[in-house]
């Protein structure tokens, strides 16, 4: 079958709750991909930051494999030999003392949320029922009710209330605001450390630093939700390493599996994840023991392959060089690592259509919020490989 063929039987048989660019992926390596008729592209999307460690890596492939062969699904009735190790080595490269395992991104979100409210009844003494948490203007943490309920994309919303209520909304990037928001009833302030579907947008410097201190002067928990930023796609394995701060609590997915598996986690200290008692939250396939064997040679690959560092040091060349290459059409580039989007001016008539000319031309990435191009490679990208998609770019950024 060819591309249109399978791009027909998903139009008619699959919902149609995305609007894909129009290729069809038959398999991956590293940083590239091949679609069903042959053609190669260069992955500049990483399937959102899931796949850092590039795609099919072979060591993950195999830690997949072997896990297979043994068991891969026990529940959390009984225990498994490969979720402690998990635990362990997870905590140990974070500096958390415990994590809680799920599955989507949106599940540890969920799963910090509720550790949230429970801590500020149980901790903190908050009314019952009174809890409030405090999220930003253009977040993203997924798509369940209670998560789209503080989300402000109206399209997040339409037609799926009545929402979870308890959250309040204050603008990214203002601490003064999150000072002025905080209540006695607040539990905690849910923050990404770089937007990424707000359009690769950081704070400014310093911000996380303050939003810490507030934090702790008011007894209010700080969250971070690094599901996309998190583990190397900034060049830190944390966003939040470049303010230096320690987050109460941290939430990471994606990338913890190396996009072989849904693998996330909640990491905080016991005073927090200790809230939870045996039978007050779970689920089926957290912490199995196939996802977590994953997860564990993910985050090895991540440390002895040093992609933290080759994030850091390729991400700052790739962004130095895409504002050279600037056009008309560019109004900023922005970003940390190889965590970067290209923000065009509204006159240029929005970023799909560079999307779809970089395409063309083997390059893929995704754009977010109509006027942001983002390119986001898998961290196992050379040099050479940013060489190559660059005189790409330069040319189809100058398009008319
Ligand atoms: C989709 C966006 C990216 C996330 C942060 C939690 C989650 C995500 C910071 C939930 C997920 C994904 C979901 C995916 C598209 C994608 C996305 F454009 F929608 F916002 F990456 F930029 N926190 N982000 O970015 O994780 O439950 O999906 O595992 O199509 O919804 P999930």
């Amino acid at each position: 079958m060819n591309s249109n063929e399978f791009i027909a039987i998903e139009e008619q048989y699959g919902a149609h709750n995305y609007h894909p660019l129009d290729v069809v992926i038959e398999r991956g390596q590293g940083v590239w991909v091949w679609d069903v008729d042959g053609k190669k592209y260069l992955d500049c999307l990483a399937a959102y930051s899931a796949v850092n460690q590039g795609h099919c890596h072979p060591r993950i492939i195999n830690a997949l494999k072997a896990q297979a062969d043994k068991i891969t699904l026990t529940s959390r009735a009984f225990r498994n030999d490969q979720l402690p190790l998990l635990c362990k080595e997870l905590c140990e490269l974070t500096g958390y003392q415990m994590m809680l395992p799920m599955n989507s991104g949106a599940e540890a979100v969920e799963t910090a949320l509720k550790a949230a409210r429970k801590w500020g009844y149980k901790v903190k003494g908050i009314r019952d029922g009174q809890a409030e948490i405090i999220a930003c203007a253009n977040n993203f943490a997924g798509r369940t009710i209670s998560i789209v309920s503080f989300s402000t994309e109206e399209q997040y919303k339409d037609g799926f209330g009545p929402f979870t209520p308890g959250f309040t909304i204050i603008p990214y990037g203002d601490a003064e605001a999150l000072e002025k928001a905080i209540t006695p009833e607040t539990a905690a302030f849910f923050v990404e450390p770089i937007q990424g579907e707000g359009g690769v947008v950081s704070p400014p410097d310093g911000y996380l630093k303050s939003v810490e201190e507030i934090c702790r002067k008011n007894n209010v928990l700080f969250v971070t939700d690094e599901i996309q930023s998190g583990l190397g796609r900034s060049g830190k394995l944390f966003a939040h390493y470049y303010d230096a701060v320690r987050p109460d609590m941290v939430i990471i997915g994606k990338a913890l599996s190396g996009g072989c598996y849904p693998v996330s986690a909640v990491l905080a200290d016991k005073p927090v994840l200790g809230v939870f008692n045996p039978g007050d939250h779970g689920s089926t396939f957290g912490g199995n023991p196939l996802g977590a064997a994953i997860a564990r040679e993910s985050l090895r690959v991540l440390v002895e392959e040093k992609l933290v560092e080759n994030s850091f040091v390729l991400g700052n060349y790739f962004r130095e060089k895409l504002i050279e290459a600037s056009s008309q059409h560019v109004k900023t580039v922005r970003g940390k690592g190889l965590f970067i989007g290209v923000e065009l001016y509204p006159g240029a008539g929005g970023a799909r259509r560079f999307c779809e000319a970089l395409m063309q031309r083997g390059i893929l990435c995704k754009e977010t919020h109509t006027h942001v191009i983002r390119f986001a490679p898998p961290l196992v990208i050379t040099k050479e490989e940013v060489d190559w998609a660059l005189v790409h770019i330069r040319e189809v950024l100058s398009m008319e």
